[in-house]
């Protein structure tokens, strides 16, 4: 099992100002931040970032949203970094997500979910890659 995987705090977080609320709130879960960008998504890059969502009716929305605003990604590293992302970010709509998770207290909607985790350390991999080089990982 890797150590590592891959956030995006999206545009509704960068625009409320909760970048700073939500690193806290991975820092003190124990994520280390291994390498950190803030970057404003092209069409191509969220077309690509999302293409597994494609043919999803909501696709366009998404990526229409995605490249709304400036978004930080990251790198992060801890024991059962992808697993344990997940729990702390809590269900993708934040109406069915547990008390005290990111989604919960920050996000709006279920498009509007402040942050992005991977799914599994082959898409940690993929999408760390998407946005770091190896050497800009510290
Ligand atoms: P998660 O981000 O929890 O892994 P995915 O991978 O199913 O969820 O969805 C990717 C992103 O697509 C979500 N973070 C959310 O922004 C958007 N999304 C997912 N399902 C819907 C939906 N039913 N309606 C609108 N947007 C959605």
């Amino acid at each position: 099992m890797s150590n590592r995987t891959f956030t995006i705090i999206k545009p509704d977080s960068v625009r409320k100002g909760n970048f700073g609320k939500i690193i806290d709130r991975l820092e003190s879960e124990g994520f280390r931040v291994l390498g950190l960008k803030k970057v404003s998504l092209s069409q191509k890059q969220a077309e690509s970032f999302y293409g597994v969502h494609r043919e999803r009716p909501f696709f366009g929305d998404l990526v229409r949203y995605m490249t709304s605003g400036p978004v930080y990604v990251a790198a992060l590293q801890r024991d059962g970094a992808v697993a344990h992302l997940r729990k702390v970010m809590g269900a993708t709509d934040p109406a069915k997500a547990d008390a005290g998770t990111i989604r919960k207290d920050f996000g709006e909607s279920i498009e509007q979910n402040a942050i992005h985790g991977s799914d599994s350390d082959e898409n940690a991999k993929i999408e760390i890659g998407f946005f770091f080089a190896e050497s800009e990982l510290v």
